[in-house]
């Protein structure tokens, strides 16, 4: 039987691109957002032809409440009859320094993206997976920094504790519809996020990850995948995800 449509944000790079590659692998048909269109119709054409599932690339800011609202109407109705995984992986961590010292504009990029645009993406999708004749899951990308506050990650670390209360919230919310709700919270995992978090400065970047051994955005695809293949009556509510190497947002068992 064909599988059903996982509805993934961020999908352009990053663990949001491995998950797309994990679970159409696994047969899944995927609806995959993001800002940078090309990204999206690449990779869609890749899958499809690796995978032989459905992939609908699908271009919009999680921000702009109106684009996520014409977006999910613009899918077919096959589609919106099919998705029964929502995973919003889209976001992103702006700066990194002292509160004061802080920049509004990066302040407003992490809270419209982590938080306004989960919950602009959950209110579209969630009435499709409520109405969908089967199971029925959303996981959520958190972070540690949504469990710690480290220095510099104040408003990063707010955004992503907002995302785990919002994954209680979810899943108290959504039980009388039986819809699983889970969050995957990982530590340093070496993708686009700390390119984006250091304004293009690959070198700062790449001194993030030196010395040991990162996640990889694959880690955290299978972690995603696993939630999803849980018998019926199982939900991991919540799982952190570290390399060895950490042991938590400040402490790093560097070479
Ligand atoms: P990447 O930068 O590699 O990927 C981020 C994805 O989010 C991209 O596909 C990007 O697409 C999308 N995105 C960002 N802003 C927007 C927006 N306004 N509208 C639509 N899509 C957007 O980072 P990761 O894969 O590492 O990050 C994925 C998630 O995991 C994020 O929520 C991040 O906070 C979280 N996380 C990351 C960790 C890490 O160490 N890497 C650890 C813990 C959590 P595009 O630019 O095309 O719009
Ligand atoms: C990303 C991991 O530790 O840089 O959420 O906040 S961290």
């Amino acid at each position: 039987m064909k599988k059903p449509f996982v509805y993934i944000t961020g999908a352009s790079a990053g663990f949001g691109k491995a998950c797309a590659e994990l679970f159409a692998k696994e047969g899944y048909s995927l609806v995959i957002t993001g800002r940078r269109n090309e990204r999206l119709e690449e990779l869609a054409e890749t899958i499809k032809s690796e995978h032989n599932v459905e992939v609908i690339p699908s271009c919009f800011d999680v921000r702009d409440e109106a684009a996520v609202k014409a977006a999910v109407a613009n899918l077919s109705d096959d589609v919106k009859s099919n998705i029964s995984i929502l995973i919003n992986n889209a976001g992103l961590a702006v700066g990194k320094g002292p509160i004061d010292e802080g920049i509004s504009d990066d302040w407003n990029r992490m809270i419209d993206t982590n938080v306004k645009g989960l919950l602009y993406v959950s209110r579209a999708i969630i009435p499709f997976i409520k109405a969908f004749d089967g199971p029925r899951q959303i996981i959520n990308i958190g972070s540690i920094a949504g469990k710690e506050v480290y220095p510099g990650g104040n408003v990063y670390c707010a955004s992503k504790h907002a995302v785990d209360a919002l994954t209680k919230g979810m899943r108290i919310d959504l039980l009388p519809h039986t819809i699983k709700v889970s969050q995957i919270a990982p530590g340093l995992a070496e993708t686009e996020f700390s390119v984006v978090r250091f304004k293009g400065d690959q070198e700062v970047a790449d001194a993030v990850y030196d010395g040991y051994e990162p996640l990889l955005a694959k880690d955290i695809a299978e972690t995603a995948l696993f939630l999803a293949t849980r018998p019926a009556h199982v939900n991991i509510d919540d799982v952190i995800i570290k390399p060895t190497a950490q042991a938590n947002s400040t402490i790093v068992k560097k070479n």
